[in-house]
């Protein structure tokens, strides 16, 4: 059992009555044409069901028994358009689905239709997944469209198949092969897309080579994005803003000058030859050393606009990144993208949007929601997360991140009073948007389980989910995950799904608990390193982030420090400026306390701490006896993967415990209290460690 299957395993159903059941009632195949996406829709539904029930179903050109399964729009299917469907399919727009237990033809079946052909392929996925996790199907009745227009992997995917950030392989573009060779893996990629109904994909790194946007290149990209668009994927890339310099020639990629927006015109052109879908561009701009409309006396506006207009008359977008900061404002990182973009509102095309990644710093293990959301109403936001986990342990730690994407979308801004949340930002409902969309950094790769860790698909599978519907709870993701990826069995499901839950706050608390950030060893980010100071940029070292000092720790972006809380609004920036009413897992991230302030437990800061930072441990401790106890009800390759991870996982979370227990106690210069078991070496050991973690990544 390698993984490759991922949530579409379609093994045969092992409960007897649950079989019997479908196999009462799925008896027959009606599923007219033969376009790449309707091919598509018949090979799922063959394999699937040809997996699941252990039949081949028979196709009919029409309902002839009970139990048909008849699948289509009202343009290729007769049958459906005399259905009489016309008021719910109007609901669901271009990529929704129905579902519905109906009399046709006289004869019990099951419709599955929508508006477009990606529509029904959306559909028939969600169909095999109620009888993957064993819903009943006799009165269907379901209606499905996604709340988000754009929901798009990012890709951080160099030309040379290295991945930044990435922890599972190679790049899955064999770019080398492309366009000749066609990797059957490119396929399953869309098929696992689809099924959670991602409908973009950026194939490139943010930090832009133009050479992808080169017609050698756009040959390649063209092969990509035949194979991804039966599934309705749509190709994005991203631009480097200096490519007419860089590959055209030109002595400027000043964004007002004449010959520069003609040369993008002129490249959109050609792409579009090349992909006539093709979705648009990606853009990292003066941001970490890459080039932007700055370099010019420009602006974002400026630059994202110039883009925009060379993609509109295609229909393409742009979607400009806030990812920003530099030295410009030396008191607070935190503070420079809303400094930067809320200016910007309203001066930005129709067809741009403006992707924030979830946090104001950069992809923590928590970190409160970015400012600019609910900040520029007249700005259509993406938010983007990191599905890769760079700051969460790679791929070898285990962390559900789907509480992470949702504890951001949940959160309030107060844009509009109170219930104006993230999620209601980004799905454009907030402030009537047109267009909406969710960005996130893929964790794949070419391991053969794609992610590495077994458990990195779930981040994957969350990820889909929420992009469609920003609303569904982790808990009902991870429910269905587990039915789809391991087992329906209640003693698998819910042991299962309490470990997921709970690990990520397993690692906030022993890597950064109470608001702390960003404490990462010099060069990695991936053990610990709470003490690196004195590096070329303060905003790359440690202590910037936590000041801990005699009478304290925690970053001040009160009034009286960075004044960052400035950026939300008075709600929300009235209960954080308040260490009594500010949530304490923010806490140290919007206050500088003294070491004996009383949480509210009662113990004091450094106590507290400590606490955390041992709860952590315990908690991997805990994953470890769950998982332990599963032996022999899910299979033994994937059990013993996850077994040996979990001890890596284990001895990295003391590792980084000890790392910043004894760091900080030569601050608060208190005993770690009584009942922990202690560090087993001084501080000067694990300081030595920092330095031959993971070198070079
Ligand atoms: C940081 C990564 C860096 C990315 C950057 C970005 O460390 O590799 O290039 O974000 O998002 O998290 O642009």
């Amino acid at each position: 059992e390698d993984g490759y299957r991922l949530w579409l395993r379609y093994d045969k159903i092992t409960n007897a009555q649950v079989l019997t059941s479908y196999k009462t009632s799925i008896t027959e195949l009606v599923l007219l044409g033969n376009s790449p996406t309707v091919t598509a829709s018949r090979k799922e539904l063959q394999t699937g069901l040809s997996g699941l029930l252990g039949i081949q179903l028979p196709e009919a050109t029409t309902v002839t028994r009970e139990g048909a399964l008849l699948i289509g729009t009202p343009e290729n299917s007769p049958v459906i358009a005399s259905l009489n469907l016309t008021t719910s399919l109007q609901a669901i727009g271009k990529e929704g689905f129905l579902i519905q237990t109906l009399k046709v033809q006289g004869k019990n079946s099951t419709v599955i239709t929508a508006n477009s052909e990606v529509g029904v392929l959306y559909g028939v996925f969600h169909f095999l997944k109620l009888l993957q996790t064993h819903q009943n199907i006799q009165k269907l009745a379901i209606q499905s469209s996604p709340k988000l227009t754009h929901r798009i992997l990012n890709h951080w995917d160099n030309l040379d198949r290295t991945v930044e950030r990435g922890y599972a392989g190679f790049s899955l573009w064999e770019w080398h092969k492309l366009p000749g060779y066609i990797d059957p893996r490119y396929t399953d990629y869309a098929r696992a897309n689809a099924s959670i109904g991602i409908n973009g994909t950026v194939l490139t790194n943010v930090n832009a080579n133009a050479l992808v946007i080169t017609p050698a290149y756009l040959e390649k990209v063209k092969a990509l994005a035949d194979v991804f668009r039966p599934y309705g994927i749509k190709v994005y890339l991203t631009a480097r803003f200096s490519a007419p310099v860089e590959i055209g020639g030109l002595k400027t990629a000043d964004p007002l000058d004449p010959g520069v927006k003609a040369w993008w015109n002129a490249k959109a052109d050609e792409i579009y030859k090349y992909v006539p879908d093709f979705g648009g561009f990606l853009v990292k701009a003066n941001s970490e050393g890459q080039p932007g409309p700055q370099n010019y006396g420009r602006n974002h506006a400026d630059g994202a606009n110039m883009l925009a207009d060379a993609l509109a008359p295609y229909g393409g977008i742009v979607m400009w990144r806030a990812f920003v900061y530099d030295n410009k404002v030396p008191d607070d990182r935190a503070k420079q993208a809303y400094t930067e973009f809320v200016p910007l509102d309203g001066k930005f095309r129709d067809n741009v949007l403006v992707q924030v990644k979830n946090g104001p710093v950069d992809f923590q293990p928590r970190e409160p929601f970015h400012p600019l959301f609910g900040a520029m109403p007249k700005t259509p936001l993406m938010v983007e997360f990191q599905i890769t986990q760079e700051y969460l342990g790679f791929s070898t730690h285990l962390a559900y991140l789907s509480t992470l994407f949702e504890e951001c979308l949940d959160s309030d801004t107060y844009a509009k009073g109170p219930g104006s949340t993230v999620a209601k930002v980004i799905d454009g409902s907030l402030h009537a948007h047109k267009i909406s969309g969710m960005a996130g950094v893929a964790n794949i790769g070419t391991d053969r389980n794609w992610t590495g860790h077994p458990f990195g698909q779930a981040n994957w599978y969350s990820y889909g989910r929420l992009a469609w519907d920003p609303y569904v709870s982790s808990e009902a993701i991870a429910d269905e995950w587990i039915k789809m990826t391991f087992s329906n069995e209640a003693a698998v499901v819910n042991p299962v799904k309490q470990l997921m839950l709970h690990s990520r706050e397993a690692i906030v608390n022993y890597m950064m608990p109470l608001g702390l950030h960003h404490l990462f060893g010099w060069d990695h980010h991936y053990g610990p390193g709470p003490w690196i100071k004195n590096k070329p940029r303060a905003d790359w070292t440690s202590v910037y982030y936590h000041q801990a000092d005699s009478l304290g720790i925690g970053f001040n972006r009160t009034v009286s420090g960075s004044n960052a809380l400035s950026q939300y609004f008075p709600v929300v920036r009235e209960k954080f400026s308040n260490p009594k009413t500010c949530p304490e897992e923010y806490l140290l991230w919007f206050h500088h306390l003294p070491w004996d302030y009383t949480l509210k437990s009662g113990k004091n800061l450094w106590e507290g701490l400590v606490q955390h930072y041992y709860m952590g441990v315990d908690s991997v401790r805990g994953m470890q006896k769950t998982w332990n106890s599963l032996e022999g009800k899910i299979d033994a390759d994937r059990f013993a993967q996850v077994q040996q991870l979990l001890k890596v996982q284990e001895k990295e979370a003391i590792l980084w415990r000890n790392s910043c227990v004894l760091y900080f106690q030569t601050f608060s210069r208190r005993p770690i209290p009584a009942g922990y078991e202690k560090p087993d070496k001084p501080l000067e050991y694990y300081e030595k460690l920092e330095y031959k973690f993971v070198p070079g990544i």
